[in-house]
């Protein structure tokens, strides 16, 4: 069938454009208000030293679910503290709270609603159910682009993909309530309100905790996912180290993460019907609980007023010291950090996310004409798109002009001789990457984008399959970084490759795990690897195990980048 598109992207696009703006003032407001919140969560959680919050926790866990889980959850977070994520865990657990929190504020009397209504209830459900298949990362995007990069994005999105047990499960509640009971409370002359929470709620009360639990769960569930728009926290953590295949970090952050989950799981499934409730009124276990919060909250909050003043650098202020950052093992985020230290940014915070989101938070806060930090690299799209500029490093911490280089696997140039040499000889000019790139970034597709570039530059390409014997059907598979640089490039040589006989598989992946996988052979290559400097650490790390087939292309550039309409000119300005 010959039928054109639907163009159901686009207007998806249109519409999330519209809501961007027109709900600008709103998203701002939720915003501050689940910043603010979350930052007075973690201020209470972390207001003493770490032993404080373990032994609270502890006695909470024993309260509810007896002593020897007790042991479990003092040992286990003794564990994450002496290992070094107890900031992380606390980071996670406020999230996860916060989200439960709105999942309970909102989903208890949506529950209650559809419980009352048949209407609302169907259409509630199927809603519910597409929130819950809708992958969660999908959600992440707009919510980037209404909330900005960070953790309010992580928030929301946790909270949309984990309300839906809560509202389901207290509905269900409600609706299983005998009949008779209900019967027998009109025969009484009960209002509404008097059925609902002298009669249903109560008879409910352990269907719904079993939502919220699962809620908590699900919430928990997504801190890793929300790590990827810059939620901080152990979820960041494990990104972290998948992102640098670090084994060792991936294992102690995920380890922490099971504890967590395991102490939530216990405390929420047990607290309705605590294991000493004969022996501590639950109404005074939460009474002690509710005074020793709000005591730790007031004096926090005074306390922090005063200490809250991190000096008087002007852009930091309107920038609220943050530099947008990318994925955390990029090499410019270790370049990046290293500048922190070289011009003394102490009371600077590099933020961690994707390539993606740095881009969407530059977009957003150009249009707005708003100051803006970010870890950017030349050749990109983003300098042709807005007018930008790189803030001067007279301490170099940002390295020189580089070259990309194309490193290939070991023993591809015996098992496919006319890849090998093609992959060999291919090199261009950053004139040549930035069409693409601004191409790509105008809605072409890469791969289509690939081909326009190659018919315009028959000569170029010529070059590069020189002499190279055309391949029997065999198949190459390239590794990738969603980097906008890389993503043109490796489309362009894919391509090529693929008119010269060869079958491309393309894999995109984090910048460890690329460096990896040609050094341990499980691909045959990639056309990514940034030399001398932002690369250096992966490259010493493999440099025995692959072949360095030279520079594709000369004359890269790391660093700050910030709109030109920016007072500002080197890194220097930021201390
Ligand atoms: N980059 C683009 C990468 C290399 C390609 C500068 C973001 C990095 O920092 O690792």
């Amino acid at each position: 069938m010959n039928l054109p598109k639907i163009p159901l992207g686009d207007w998806v696009d249109e519409l999330v454009k519209w809501v961007t703006v027109a709900f600008a003032g709103f998203f701002s407001f939720v915003t501050t208000v689940i910043e603010g919140l979350l930052d007075l969560v973690v201020d209470v959680l972390s207001a003493g030293p770490p032993i404080i919050l373990i032994i609270v926790l502890t006695l909470l866990v024993i309260y509810t679910s007896r002593w020897p889980l007790g042991i479990f959850a003092l040992l286990s977070l003794l564990l994450i503290d002496n290992l070094g994520y107890w900031e992380s865990s606390i980071q996670t657990i406020a999230i996860v709270l916060l989200s439960g929190l709105l999942t309970i504020i909102v989903g208890i009397p949506v529950g209650i609603w559809c419980a009352q209504r048949k209407t609302v209830h169907r259409i509630v459900t199927p809603l519910l159910d597409f929130m819950q298949t809708m992958p969660a990362f999908v959600y992440l995007i707009p919510s980037i682009l209404f909330f900005g990069i960070g953790v309010v994005p992580g928030i929301i999105a946790s909270f949309i993909f984990a309300i839906a047990p809560t509202i389901r499960m207290t509905n269900l509640g409600i609706q299983e309530v005998p009949k008779d009971l209900i019967e027998a409370a009109d025969a009484f002359g009960s209002s509404n309100s008097q059925k609902l929470f002298k009669v249903q709620l109560p008879i409910a009360t352990p269907t719904i905790m079993a939502g919220v639990n699962q809620s908590i769960m699900l919430a928990l569930s997504m801190v890793v996912t929300a790590s990827l728009v810059g939620a901080p926290g152990l979820g960041a953590d494990v990104y972290r180290a998948v992102s640098q295949i670090d084994v060792g970090r991936g294992f102690e952050a995920g380890l922490s993460i099971v504890f967590i989950a395991v102490i939530l799981d216990r405390i929420t499934q047990n607290l309705r019907k605590p294991a000493y409730e004969t022996v501590i009124k639950k109404k005074i276990v939460f009474l002690i609980l509710a005074v020793l919060v709000i005591v730790t909250a007031v004096v926090t909050g005074m306390t922090k007023e005063t200490t809250k003043d991190k000096g008087g650098n002007r852009i930091g202020a309107e920038t609220d010291f943050q530099i947008i950052g990318i994925e955390p093992g990029a090499g410019i985020m270790a370049q990046t950090h290293q500048a922190m230290k070289d011009y003394q940014l102490d009371d600077w915070q590099l933020q961690e996310g994707s390539s993606a989101a740095m881009a969407a938070e530059m977009k957003k806060a150009y249009n707005q004409k708003k100051p803006i930090i970010v870890t950017g690299w030349a050749p990109h799209w983003m300098f042709s798109t807005y007018d930008l500029k790189f803030l001067e490093d007279p301490n170099q911490s940002f390295g020189e002009v580089e070259d990309i280089h194309t490193i290939v696997r070991k023993g591809l140039e015996q098992d496919a001789p006319g890849a090998y040499t093609i992959l060999d000889q291919f090199t261009w000019k950053p004139k040549d990457i930035e069409k693409m790139m601004v191409d790509i970034k105008g809605g072409t597709d890469p791969s289509q984008a690939a081909d326009q570039w190659i018919k315009a530059n028959t000569d170029k390409v010529a070059q590069w399959i020189k002499g190279a014997p055309s391949g029997s059907g065999q198949t190459i598979n390239l590794v990738y970084v969603a980097w906008d640089t890389e993503i043109a490039s490796t489309n362009v040589i894919a391509k090529v490759l693929e008119q010269n006989g060869f079958k491309v598989k393309l894999s995109q992946v984090e910048v460890g795990p690329m460096f990896a996988g040609v050094a341990n052979g499980s691909v045959d290559g990639m056309v990514a690897g940034w030399l001398p400097s932002t690369h250096k650490e992966y490259y010493d790390q493999y440099k025995e195990d692959f072949v360095d087939l030279g520079p594709n292309l000369h004359g890269t550039r790391n660093g700050l980048v910030v709109p030109s309409y920016m007072d500002i000119h080197s890194i220097e300005d930021l201390k």
